[in-house]
């Protein structure tokens, strides 16, 4: 399998997350991607490449053109103030609020954010570029064609960017930006499977009223987890997408016997819909030692769902996502690729 990845990912590197109540060290951090590399070379797993570079074009597809402008200049506006720290919001157009944009660079934080965890530092939107290059690029190898299944590993993730939102460690939705190409490459209809613990609001959000996408996400319910205000099973799509969302949310404690019956039924959906290619959105947070998640899948259930998924037996990207049993995530990631790939 075509493993895409670039070096250039290490350009995000914040020292700050909010958590807790607390400044802490990011768990969206690069070594994550050394733990996955290393275990990719000691089971001689695929065979990694460079991602191609894209402009902006795929990014503008899927994202409002205001907040991609307010991104690629966030850090120099945010230093040009004399703050201290990374970047980030202190105030949201909450209920009854105005919608208008604001001039300082505070305000517009806070305007194109949905959490605070996610600090913007130096080299953030360039790293965010590179990782969306990554998913690009192996939209056209299974786009084309050229194979039928690749991994993008991706960093930083995406799924909880939204149109023009970031947050949840995410800037730009890679999986949906993928998807996106796959379509414009000539699918007629696409499938997007989020097996990551939280759910994937920002590309529930892009697709939410689209009937030429499906959208399927497995998630700790919002009651309890993060994003905590989208998920919901009766989320279900809008206007000519009603129908083509699909949420399932899991209780604090679930294990895999219960998780894989979710996907069963997300994989019966997908199969009714048709798709011409899937994307997956892949995180390991799943996984029982998870330091922010609270499901309970081990090492072996990993492997199992990859196979699961292989039974749909479409053109396939899987895309990085989130991820954060440190010492784990690379075991439970090239299991779930050998699961999928069946080797
Ligand atoms: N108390 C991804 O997995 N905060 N993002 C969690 C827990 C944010 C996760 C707080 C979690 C974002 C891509
Ligand atoms: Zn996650």
């Amino acid at each position: 399998m075509k493993i895409i990845y670039s070096e250039e990912h290490r350009l995000r590197d914040s020292k700050t997350e909010l958590f807790g109540g607390e400044l802490v060290q990011p768990f969206e951090r690069p070594s994550r991607m050394d733990l996955i590399l290393k275990q990719i070379d000691l089971r001689s797993y695929g065979e990694i490449v460079e991602p191609v570079s894209f402009g902006l074009d795929e990014v503008l597809r899927v994202h409002d053109a205001g907040y991609v402008e307010f991104m690629a200049g966030a850090w120099e506006e945010w230093v040009a103030t004399g703050y201290k720290g990374e970047a980030m919001p202190t105030c949201w157009p909450a209920r009854r609020m105005s919608d208008k944009i604001p001039t300082f660079v505070e305000g517009k934080l806070g305007y194109y954010s949905l959490a605070t965890e996610t600090s913007i530092s130096e080299g953030t939107w360039e790293a965010a570029l590179v990782s969306k290059d990554v998913a690009l690029t192996g939209a056209k190898i299974v786009g084309s064609g050229q194979e039928r299944i690749a991994f993008a590993l991706c960093r930083p993730p995406g799924h909880h960017a939204a149109i023009d939102m970031y947050g949840g460690y995410c800037f730009i939705n890679n999986a949906a930006v993928a998807a996106q190409s796959l379509r414009d490459q000539g699918a007629k209809k696409v499938a997007i499977l989020d097996v990551d613990f939280h759910h994937g609001n920002g590309t529930q959000d892009i697709f939410y009223a689209r009937d030429d996408v499906f959208f399927a996400s497995l998630h700790g319910d919002p009651a309890d987890a993060f994003p905590h205000f989208l998920g919901y099973a009766d989320e279900t799509g809008s206007g000519a997408g009603e129908g083509f969302t699909q949420n399932y949310p899991f209780a604090p404690g679930t294990g895999f016997e219960e998780w894989r019956i979710g996907l069963g039924d997300a994989i019966k959906r997908i199969e009714a819909f048709g798709p011409d290619a899937l994307v997956v959105s892949l995180g390991t947070d799943t996984y029982k030692e998870d330091p922010i998640s609270f499901f309970k899948l081990d090492h072996e259930d990993f492997t199992v769902m990859g196979q699961d998924i292989a039974k749909l037996n479409k053109p396939t990207l899987v895309v990085m996502e989130g991820g954060y049993a440190i010492d784990d995530i690379g075991i439970n990631t090239v299991n779930f690729l050998s699961g999928i790939e069946g080797s």
